[in-house]
């Protein structure tokens, strides 16, 4: 292990355009995730929440977070100012993600309701309405994350969610991290919750004495308080439903000999800090024996000097780069991967983003390290990993909202789509359903 800890922090090389589509699959499979030891430990701490509320979530914070001396286990809105003092730095730097993360959210709005007239005289439509009470996981672990409570409450605030709870785990002496306070704040969220883990997600899904209910989960978090997320949105006693599936975050660059390797190093890197389990890929597209030499260097340089080279050691120890010849390979292998985020550090970059299949949100050119997705630029964090950019898309404006749909016929209208009602209910043999259009046609026979 010491041997390990002093060699080169490098990823090892694949070659991609000579390898099978099995080998391929094979070498972007992300590592198994083990739910059932997890859910064993996550179901009863859920149903302690249920039966015994905020005395179990005080157990809980004094067993796991180490905070002893809670006396609740919510703070309530609003936050006296010395809860949430701070730099004036740090204020200026979340009002400005604060905006940013705003702005884009706010454009994503659908302005008006959606009416289609499908024939004459039938009218459908289509209207947004916010999810009621929404409740935001703020994960807390090795680092903390102000910019998840940004990325989760600003788009609940622009959705117009009547209710919006913040859940973060306490600090040992019972705090919140101030950030935290502040983003609940701005965002006007009404409670946080002192909880971590599955006893957060359960306080939220049944609500306790303190803790309101909420109708939907939303952010990140480990094992833990994903298992939690999965149970309670299966459980209909709950009624709750999440945002989506998450596991460790992942990054892909793809760089071509234009890219700087010290900028492509920083992007790898700025992944991999973030846990051991965190996944780096680099897809190198045609370079040459000194350009890729370069790219590795440059991150065993850099990762030296970071203050979490040990979290780095262990995440790019599972890393690894494929090369390719062209840029359409390349971006053949980001779609197998789904990334949760794809930089394109390539010529041409916003050409490459057409190639874009599957990813979560993607960063285009020298200029755009991921960082300014994950702090200030607006869009945000909270995206799918472990490959569910196939079929999710990361949280957005949408992700509050639902749907309700309307349909107003006229007589005519009815006249014009009736028959064809009536002979599909016959079809079902549902007889009340046929009788319900035949009922109004005679009335109206009868009338004219
Ligand atoms: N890259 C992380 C989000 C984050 N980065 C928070 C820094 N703080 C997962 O998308
Ligand atoms: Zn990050």
């Amino acid at each position: 292990a010491i041997e390990k800890k002093n060699g080169k922090i490098q990823m090892i090389r694949f070659d991609a355009s000579s390898a099978t589509p099995d080998q391929l699959e094979e070498v972007l499979r992300r590592p198994a995730q083990k739910n059932n030891d997890i859910m064993n430990i996550v179901i009863p701490i859920i149903a302690e929440v249920r039966t015994r509320g905020d005395a179990a979530l005080l157990d809980y914070a004094a067993k796991f977070d180490r905070a002893t001396g809670l006396k609740s286990p919510v703070i309530k809105a609003p936050y006296p100012p010395e809860l949430m003092e701070l730099p004036e730095e740090t204020i200026k730097a979340i009002d400005l993600s604060f905006e940013n993360i705003r702005k884009f959210h706010a454009g994503q709005k659908e302005d008006k309701p959606l009416v289609v007239e499908t024939m004459p005289g039938v009218k459908c439509t289509r209207f947004v309405r916010a999810i009621e009470r929404v409740g935001c996981y703020i994960p807390g672990g090795t680092a903390v994350l102000p910019s998840t409570a940004l990325m989760l409450g600003v788009p609940a605030l622009v959705a117009g969610c009547k209710k919006i709870v913040f859940a973060s785990p306490p600090r040992p002496d019972g705090t919140c991290t101030p950030e935290i306070v502040y983003v609940a704040h701005k965002v006007g969220a009404e409670a946080i919750v002192l909880a971590g883990g599955a006893q957060a997600v359960a306080a939220l899904a049944y609500g306790t004495e303190s803790v309101p209910k909420v109708d939907k989960i939303l952010g990140p978090g480990n094992q833990f308080v994903t298992a939690g997320k999965m149970f309670v949105s299966n459980d209909t006693s709950a009624g709750v439903s999440i945002d989506m599936p998450a596991g460790p975050s992942e990054v892909l660059v793809v760089a071509d000999p234009e890219a700087n390797p010290a900028f492509v190093a920083s992007d790898l890197l700025s992944q991999a800090e973030h846990g051991v389990d965190s996944q780096v890929i680099l897809i190198a597209v045609d370079l040459t024996e000194e350009q890729l030499k370069a790219i590795e260097d440059e991150v065993h340089n850099q990762a030296m000097k970071l203050p979490r080279v040990d979290i780095v050691r262990g995440s790019i120890a599972h890393s690894v780069t494929l090369q390719a010849k062209t840029i359409e390979e390349a971006m053949r292998l980001s779609n197998i991967y789904a990334p949760e985020h794809l930089i394109l550090q390539v010529k041409d970059a916003s050409k490459a983003v057409d190639l874009v299949e599957h990813a979560g949100s993607v960063f285009v050119g020298a200029w755009t390290p991921e960082s300014v997705g994950d702090y200030s630029a607006g869009v945000n964090h909270s995206l799918p990993t472990y490959g569910y950019a196939r079929q999710y898309s990361g949280v957005n404006l949408a992700t509050y909202l639902k749907h309700v749909t309307s349909s107003e016929l006229t007589e005519e209208g009815l006249r014009n789509v009736g028959p064809a009602v009536m002979q599909l209910a016959k079809v079902e043999a549902l007889e009340a359903h046929r009788r319900a259009v035949e009922i109004r046609l005679q009335h109206a026979d009868m009338k004219n």
